[in-house]
C-alpha cells in the first residue's frame, strides 16, 4: 500500500466511499482530514465553508455538538456538496451489536442518514461491523464507510501491536464494509484499497497536550508512520488564519504522500 499509486489503490477497493476518497485526494491534490471539534453545528459549518476546497475529510464529533439538529447537519452536508469533502462522524462504536446498531441508525443525530465514514472500534469483535451496517440490500452498505480504531495516539494506549494485528484481520472480513483504519503505523496485513487515517498530527514544537495526546508532524505522520490521511483538530481550528493553515497542512501532506510514492 505505502508506495503504489492512488490510481492503482483506487481499482482494488472495494467501497465506494474508498473510491470516492481516493478520487477526491487525487481531484484536490490533499490528504487532509480536518477535526473540527467546536462546540457548535453554526461553528462548524462556517468553518467548512472556509477551508472545505482544501480538505478532503470533516471529521466530527457529533455528540459535543450543543446546537444538533438534523436541519443544520443537512446544511453541512450541502456545504460538503459544494466544495466535495466527505464527513466523517468520530462515534468510536464500541459495544454489542444489537446496541450499535440503535445508536448508528437511531436516536436524535441519525448518524447513518448522512456520515460518509464512522470510527468503530474492532473490540466487540466483526459481528457488531456486519450487524450494524446489515444486510447485503442495506442502504448503509454502500453510502457510508467503516473506519476501525487500530491504534490510538494517546500515551499508553491499550491498542498494541497484537491488538492491532488482530483487529486487522477482522477489518479484512468485512473488507467491503471497512474502507479503512485509524492508526499510528501501517500494520503488515492491510491490503491496498484500505485507506490508513493518522490523527496525532500538529506542526508546533508541542509533543502533545496536557493530557495524554501525542503529536507528530504532517511529514513524519506521513512517511515514518503510515498515514494517507492526516487528521489535524487544534493545530488548524486554535489557529488565527484557518485558510492560510490548512493551505499549509494540505501542501505538507500532499508533497509528504506524493514523495513516499514516487521514491520509495
Ligand atoms: N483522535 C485522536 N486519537 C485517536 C483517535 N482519534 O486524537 O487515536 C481524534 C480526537 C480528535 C482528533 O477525538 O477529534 O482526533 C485529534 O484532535 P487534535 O489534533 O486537536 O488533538
Amino acid at each position: 500500500r505505502l508506495h503504489v499509486s492512488l490510481e492503482e489503490r483506487r481499482s482494488s477497493c472495494k467501497h465506494p466511499i474508498a473510491s470516492r476518497l481516493f478520487d477526491l485526494m487525487m481531484a484536490k491534490k490533499s490528504n487532509l482530514c480536518v477535526a473540527a471539534d467546536l462546540p457548535s453545528l453554526d461553528e462548524v459549518i462556517t468553518l467548512a465553508e472556509s477551508i472545505g476546497p482544501k480538505i478532503v475529510v470533516l471529521k466530527i464529533h457529533v455528540d459535543i455538538l450543543e446546537d444538533f439538529s438534523l436541519t443544520k447537519i443537512r446544511q453541512l452536508k450541502e456545504v460538503a456538496r459544494a466544495h466535495e469533502f466527505l464527513i466523517m462522524e468520530d462515534r468510536k462504536f464500541a459495544d454489542i451489536a444489537n446496541t450499535v446498531q440503535q445508536q448508528f441508525h437511531g436516536g436524535v443525530y441519525r448518524i447513518s442518514e448522512w456520515a460518509d465514514l464512522i470510527t468503530a472500534h474492532p473490540l466487540p469483535g466483526p459481528e457488531m461491523i456486519t450487524h450494524m451496517f446489515g444486510d447485503s440490500s442495506s442502504d448503509s452498505r454502500r453510502t457510508c464507510g467503516c473506519v476501525l480504531i487500530l491504534e490510538m495516539s494517546t500515551k499508553n494506549a491499550l491498542t498494541n501491536e497484537d491488538y492491532a494485528k488482530e483487529a486487522a484481520k477482522w477489518g479484512l472480513i468485512a473488507s467491503d464494509i471497512v474502507t479503512g483504519f485509524v492508526g499510528q503505523s501501517a500494520p503488515n496485513s492491510d491490503f491496498p484499497g484500505w485507506i490508513q487515517f493518522t490523527p496525532g498530527v500538529n506542526s508546533s514544537s508541542a509533543s502533545g497536550d496536557s493530557k495524554g495526546q501525542q503529536y507528530c508532524s504532517p511529514a513524519k505522520a506521513v512517511l515514518e508512520r503510515g498515514a494517507d490521511i492526516i487528521i489535524v483538530g487544534r493545530g488548524l481550528i486554535n489557529s488565527q488564519d484557518v485558510v492560510a493553515t490548512a493551505e499549509t497542512y494540505r501542501t505538507e501532506g500532499w508533497a509528504a504522500l506524493t514523495q513516499r510514492i514516487t521514491n520509495p
